[in-house]
């Protein structure tokens, strides 16, 4: 038997293990402590188990913010001239930018988001309710270089970043994004902002424990989908989903703690883990409306506006180029 038909038969025919994705899982479970980008949690699966995060009873972030932008439609508008290119970063459902789309004179639409998948069939299900918009969605990866429709190359453009994923960046990060998305958007432009901001912890902590699991559903989702997609073997009833306020970084982390001591197989390496061991799969930073003007401000953005809910929990901030 020649080598490559050996390599060929040890490996499940799933496995894609010279991908980008392949990549990062083996460094981050090689690293210590271990760690995984929060941006591979949004398979069609993951996709799916955030909309049922949106619902929950303990998720306060998209509730408040949607509640936000019916309140603040009108004000929020004035910042999109007639004629413009809304694009926003990680669009999900397109629920939030439906208010807005509904509020403002909104020429195309650009749905930008890794969930190829979740986008398209969202991007179609928007084109039914409103057939005179352009859509033009865009499946990619937010944090690396990528191109915008030549169709949207004149017109004003402004930016939409709602639910709060700015962050889920650690700040250096945020702030190298929110100068990305200067450079993508151009001079005049202005970026509509949703931040979560810092609260009580018990509130915090809920909402990324739920009692009906559907937080650590999600959580453990990336253990199924690297299992899919690279061959691996996690046992997901050996790891459990773990959620903390981290008090000094004003953040949530979201974890996978192994149960037990153990070994995970994933292509030719063996990961070992301890029992307690822990991969942080998600940090979520929490802001005051201050702190989040000032990482903006480091990236050239001005405060234009800022909204709030009244219990003080969401804060949605339109910013200009300075
Ligand atoms: N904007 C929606 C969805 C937020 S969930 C809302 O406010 O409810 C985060 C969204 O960002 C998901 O749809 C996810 O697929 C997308 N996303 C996360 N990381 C991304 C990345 N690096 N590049 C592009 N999209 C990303
Ligand atoms: C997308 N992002 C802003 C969510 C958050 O709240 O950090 C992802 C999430 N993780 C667990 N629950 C929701």
């Amino acid at each position: 038997m020649s080598m490559l038909a050996r390599t060929a038969r040890a490996r499940p025919k799933t496995s894609n293990l010279d991908s980008e994705f392949a990549r990062d899982v083996i460094a981050g479970l090689s690293a210590r402590p271990k760690w995984l980008w929060a941006k591979y949690f949004y398979d069609d699966r993951g996709s799916e188990l955030f909309e049922q995060i949106t619902a929950l009873p303990e998720y306060y972030p998209t509730r408040t913010e949607l509640g936000i932008l019916d309140a603040r439609a009108a004000e929020i508008a004035r910042f999109i001239p007639p004629g413009t290119a809304l694009i926003e970063f990680g669009s999900g459902s397109t629920a939030k930018a439906r208010i807005v789309l509904r509020a403002a004179a909104v020429a195309a639409y650009v749905p930008v988001d890794i969930s190829a998948g979740f986008l398209n069939s969202e991007a179609t299900r928007l084109a039914r309710d409103l057939p005179r918009l352009r859509i033009l969605p865009v499946a990619a990866d937010f944090t690396t270089p990528f191109e915008l429709p030549a169709a949207i190359r004149t017109r004003p453009r402004v930016g939409f970043f709602p639910g709060s994923t700015i962050g889920n960046f650690e700040p250096p990060q945020a702030a190298e994004f929110l100068r990305h998305a200067a450079r993508l958007l151009g001079q005049r432009a202005h970026f509509i902002v949703g931040v979560d901001l810092v609260k009580d912890e018990r509130v915090l902590e809920a909402a990324y424990d739920d009692a009906a699991g559907v937080t650590a559903a999600f959580n453990l989702n990336l253990l199924r989908r690297i299992n899919r997609e690279l061959g691996a073997d996690f046992d997901l009833d050996r790891f459990r989903h773990k959620a903390l306020y981290n008090r000094a970084q004003h953040r949530i982390e979201m974890h996978l703690e192994s149960l037990a001591a153990q070994n995970v197989v994933l292509g030719d390496r063996v990961i070992p883990f301890t029992a307690g061991e822990t991969i942080h799969t998600e940090s979520s930073y929490k802001y005051t409306v201050e702190s989040f003007q000032a990482l903006a401000a480091q990236a050239g953005w001005s405060p234009a506006a800022v909204w709030t809910d009244p219990k003080g929990y969401f804060s949605l901030h339109a910013l200009r180029l300075a």
